[in-house]
């Protein structure tokens, strides 16, 4: 193996193929600590505006991308020739569903973008979140076109992203570093690297232990959520207060881990990692992964319970979905999040409005273009809550006004627990 290229105390020049929410963040960083860094994404209007110093990325601000430009440390850019000359590239390229079937074709691009560019020494490290397999049975043999030989000539390896955006505890540098590498000389490789970043790294012995990882990480939570919001419908049916078991359940100082059940799963991770374990499973062994089936089912209809739970309330007062006044606040995935993917507030909002409900929302974090078209946008106001057949608590930001709500509004169905009993107040 010839000696790796990497010496982060001098010229070595890092590529960073996509400047999403993982990618521009660890490229900062490694123009903080010294590399020469390329950022590479295909999407030429997200390369122009860090050109300008313009971040789009919120846990970045514009100014780290203005001063690693003053450095003449960081080249955004949108032409692969720029990759030419690296000595480490980190691929953090989206990795969704396309019909429910994992779509690796981001990382196949990657790989043929840096494969003429591959030279003996160089490093490459897979950051997406994907199959075990992924990186020694897809990546590894893409990049390796170059007439280079994986683990012999050039280094591979895997490293879980871990970014959590608007995290302000957990950042990048501070969260433990899963790494790993096809070969041990690989792995001591991306080691070294992630140790010129990061506090900790964690080594493990395989790429797909390392794959696999990740993806155990947001299965858990994916069917722990599910398990409260299953446990949320029977409890409710039984008239047990959920919310308060799982209160008391939280000071158990050992073996209990605190979910709550919620108006649906949205974000970018929870609704795809697990099915892109389930998906291998299944092609490889032909069993299903029962688990993340379930807790994909079980998740998915959230909204439509919601719906229901709706029903139910206005039924009591005599008041049919049709023509009632629904205000939903909060359409992103999660609370303080500017982010909808697969969030299921709008989910609800279109169920509202096949019942022909007056559906308006409420959420200061999102664009017109996020809200759908079935819904009037309105802002948050005590002529809204009071003119409301009902207000319907989906996303919990920070910012909104919730003593008004408890105080305007005629009812509420709070899927997220965030108001205080009261007789005009029903719980998930
Ligand atoms: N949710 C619930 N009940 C819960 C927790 C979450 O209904 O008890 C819902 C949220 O409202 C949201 C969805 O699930 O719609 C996902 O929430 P999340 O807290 O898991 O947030 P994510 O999707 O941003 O997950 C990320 C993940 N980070 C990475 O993949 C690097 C996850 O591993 C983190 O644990 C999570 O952030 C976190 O802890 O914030």
């Amino acid at each position: 193996m010839p000696e790796d290229r990497l010496n982060a105390h001098s010229t070595s020049t890092v590529v960073v193929m996509g400047q999403g929410y993982v990618g521009l963040p660890l490229a900062m960083r490694a123009v903080d600590v010294g590399y020469r860094v390329v950022g590479y994404d295909t999407d030429i209007h997200r390369v122009q505006r860090l050109a300008k110093g313009d971040s789009y990325i919120e846990d970045v601000p514009s100014s780290d991308v203005s001063r690693a430009l003053d450095f003449g440390s960081y080249l955004p850019t949108s032409n692969s020739v720029d990759c030419a000359g690296f000595d480490v590239a980190v691929i953090t390229v989206p990795t969704p569903l396309t019909d429910g079937i994992p779509d690796l074709s981001y990382i196949v691009s990657a790989g043929q973008t840096l494969a003429p560019h591959l030279r003996a020494g160089t490093c490459v490290v897979l950051e997406s979140t994907t199959y075990p397999g992924t990186t020694s049975e897809l990546l590894a043999p893409l990049l390796e076109s170059s007439g280079l030989r994986a683990g012999i000539d050039f280094h591979v390896g895997y490293s879980p992203e871990r970014i959590d955006p608007g995290n302000k505890t957990w950042t990048f540098v501070n969260t433990p570093k899963v790494v790993s590498g096809l070969t041990p000389a690989s792995l001591a490789v991306v080691q070294r690297f992630y140790d010129t970043l990061v506090d900790r790294t964690v080594a493990v012995s395989g790429v797909k232990e390392a794959e696999l990882t990740k993806l155990l990480e947001n299965t858990f939570r994916h069917v722990n959520i599910a398990l409260m919001n299953e446990l949320a419908m029977f409890a409710s049916d039984l008239g047990v207060d959920l919310w308060e078991a799982i209160d008391s359940a939280s000071t158990k100082p050992y073996g209990f881990m605190r979910f709550e059940p919620g108006p649906g799963v949205g974000g970018h991770c929870l609704p795809v990692d697990p099915s892109y374990l389930s998906w291998k499973v299944k092609r490889a062994l032909g069993s299903p992964f029962r688990f993340v089936e379930l807790a994909n089912d079980v998740n998915d209809h959230m909204p439509n319970y919601v719906a229901h739970r709706i029903t139910v309330s206005l039924n009591r007062e005599r008041r049919a979905m049709n023509g009632a006044r629904i205000l939903v606040l909060g359409l992103a995935y999660k609370r303080n999040s500017h982010d909808d993917r697969e969030a299921p507030g709008p989910v609800l909002c279109a169920l509202l409005d096949a019942f022909r409900a007056d559906v308006r929302a409420v959420d200061p974090f999102l664009d017109d273009s996020d809200f759908p078209a079935c819904v009037t946008r309105v802002d948050l106001s005590a002529e809204e809550l009071e003119r409301a057949d009902l207000v319907v608590i989906v996303t919990d930001h920070d910012a909104l006004d919730w003593d008004m709500v408890a105080r305007r509004s005629n009812r509420v169905f709070d899927t997220r627990h965030r108001l205080k009993p009261a007789p005009n107040v029903e719980y998930l």
